[in-house]
């Protein structure tokens, strides 16, 4: 199992799985989400939707699978990361979550190639020091990691690059 990093963009990455920073509803909405729904097409969209009929949504730190639409990926796994407000220490808990809970669904998916984004680091504006050490530290521990081939952390700015190259190194 090799852990790698990448500074690109999450939706031309031809993995068996990509993963989502959504938020509850699992509609849409801005950064990585919205990149990912616009190259997608609606596909993705419509089930989600079914998802969102069938069991309400995504609770914050659960993770729930579609396939991928129009994206060179597989399947898009959607989690929903933390606001980074309240309780902090139950924030980075829920964090953790999200990793957890997506490497989870993937082996359950028969998933071998995932590519990660820095979860809860834009819109949610969780400090990115301190979701790169939860986010790494959390893949390390995963019991099962070594029945995957390739876990990537893809960076979109150059301070999450350099932080994960730092804390990989
Ligand atoms: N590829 C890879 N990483 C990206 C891309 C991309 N195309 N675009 C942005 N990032 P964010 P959040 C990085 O804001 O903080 C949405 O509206 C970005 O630089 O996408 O979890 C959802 O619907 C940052 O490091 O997600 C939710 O409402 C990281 O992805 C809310 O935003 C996460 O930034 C979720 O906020």
């Amino acid at each position: 199992m090799k852990i790698e990093i990448q500074k690109s963009d999450i939706i031309e990455i031809a993995t068996d799985a990509i993963v989502n920073a959504a938020n509850t509803s699992l509609l849409g909405g801005g950064g990585v989400d919205g990149a990912i729904h616009r190259k997608g097409g609606k596909q993705i969209l419509e089930e989600c939707v079914a998802i969102r009929n069938r069991q309400g949504g995504c609770d914050v730190g659960q993770a729930v699978i579609t396939t991928a639409g129009n994206l060179p990926s597989k399947f898009v796994i959607h989690t929903v990361g933390p606001v980074w407000n309240g309780d902090k220490e139950e924030k980075k808990k829920l964090l953790a979550d999200c990793y957890r809970n997506s490497l989870e669904l993937a082996l359950q998916n028969n998933i071998k190639t995932i590519a990660f984004p820095n979860i809860s680091t834009g819109i949610y504006h969780f400090p990115k020091d301190k979701a790169a050490e939860i986010a790494i530290k959390t893949v390390k521990e995963f019991p099962r990691k070594e029945e995957f081939e390739k876990i990537i952390f893809v960076c979109f700015d150059d301070e999450n690059y350099d932080l994960y190259k730092a804390l990989l190194a």
